[in-house]
């Protein structure tokens, strides 16, 4: 595995409605993954927050629910995303919501292919004409498979990012009627909740791994509403019954076995509503396990 690691700010907010998710980088920052980091032997290096402009002086594009705004920062994602890969430094991506992991593996997979873990108690696999919403955090996955806004299905190269075979979800529990029926019919593997509760998170995630094995890199994209809100509160779309802490330890921690892990999304983690900072210093201590941190 590379030895040096690349924090990337993406302060983006303009994929859903809550306020608060644009402060995630400075929440993760304070919770010190920095310093996590490097304790374990990597070179890490913050090079600070994209530009990302900010709702308040947007107006007029909230109609457009953003989308102009969207994929211009989704474009610069994806070539950080690229730059750190041609540069073997491996990108961590600190969202903001998930719209932008659109540009973060558009750009990791620019180079070679690369197989998507993609933790969430959402699909994120909307079009803007299955969607409820109208919010492009949860039209993500789909556009990176082809699917929804030209805009964001075309950015940093055209067409799909990834193939249905490179993608695995785990821990859904919430989609939206035609979002389900979109990906029952998608070829896409997901692990509902159930799957975890009856087969246990150990047996899912070797499972995972296995369906993944075609590809040699490793992308987790982590949202942080995919674990229970009673531990991690601090995201702005709350579906109860998720994934425990030590479930996701043991994710992080099996992942890490595969020596595969190349890249990683945290987004959606919401300050405002969060406490003391909790989800945050959650989602550093998964990280620190994602990259090989071990309780011995
Ligand atoms: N499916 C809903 C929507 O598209 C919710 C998406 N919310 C998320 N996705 N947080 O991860 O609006
Ligand atoms: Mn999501
Ligand atoms: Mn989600
Ligand atoms: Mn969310």
């Amino acid at each position: 595995m590379e030895n040096g690691i690349r924090m990337i700010g993406v302060p983006v907010d303009l994929g859903q409605e809550q306020r608060g998710v644009d402060l995630g980088p400075g929440a993760l920052r304070y919770a010190g993954l920095s310093a996590r980091l490097a304790g374990l032997g990597y070179i890490v290096e913050d090079i600070g927050n994209l530009p990302v402009p900010v709702r308040d002086v947007l107006g007029a594009e909230r109609e457009l629910r953003y989308l102009p705004s969207i994929r211009q920062v989704c474009e610069t994602v994806y070539q950080a995303g690229r730059s750190a890969v041609t540069q073997g430094v491996m990108p961590i991506f600190m969202g903001g919501d998930h719209s932008m992991a659109v540009g973060s593996i558009g750009g990791v997979t620019d180079e070679q292919p690369t197989a998507v873990i993609w933790i969430d108690a959402h699909g994120d696999y909307n079009t803007p004409e299955s969607s409820i919403t109208g919010n492009i955090h949860g039209m993500a996955l789909a556009a990176l498979l082809g699917d929804g806004f030209p805009e964001l299905v075309n950015v940093g190269r055209p067409g799909a990012k990834l193939h249905v075979s490179d993608i695995i979800l785990i821990g859904l529990r919430e989609l939206d009627p035609q979002e389900k029926l979109r990906l029952r019919g998608s070829g896409i593997k997901a692990y509902t909740m159930r799957d975890i509760d009856e087969r246990g998170m150990a047996a899912i995630a070797h499972e995972a791994l296995g369906r993944l094995a075609h590809r040699t890199r490793l992308h987790v994209s982590l949202d942080l509403d995919g674990l229970d809100p009673l531990e991690v509160p601090g995201v702005g779309t709350t579906a109860p019954g998720g994934i425990t802490y030590r479930e996701a330890q043991l994710l992080m921690e099996i992942i890490a076995d595969t020596g595969l892990l190349r890249s990683m999304d945290i987004v959606e983690i919401n300050p405002i509503l969060d406490h003391s900072n909790r989800t945050a210093k959650i989602a550093v201590e998964l990280t620190a396990s994602a990259f090989g941190a071990s309780i011995l």
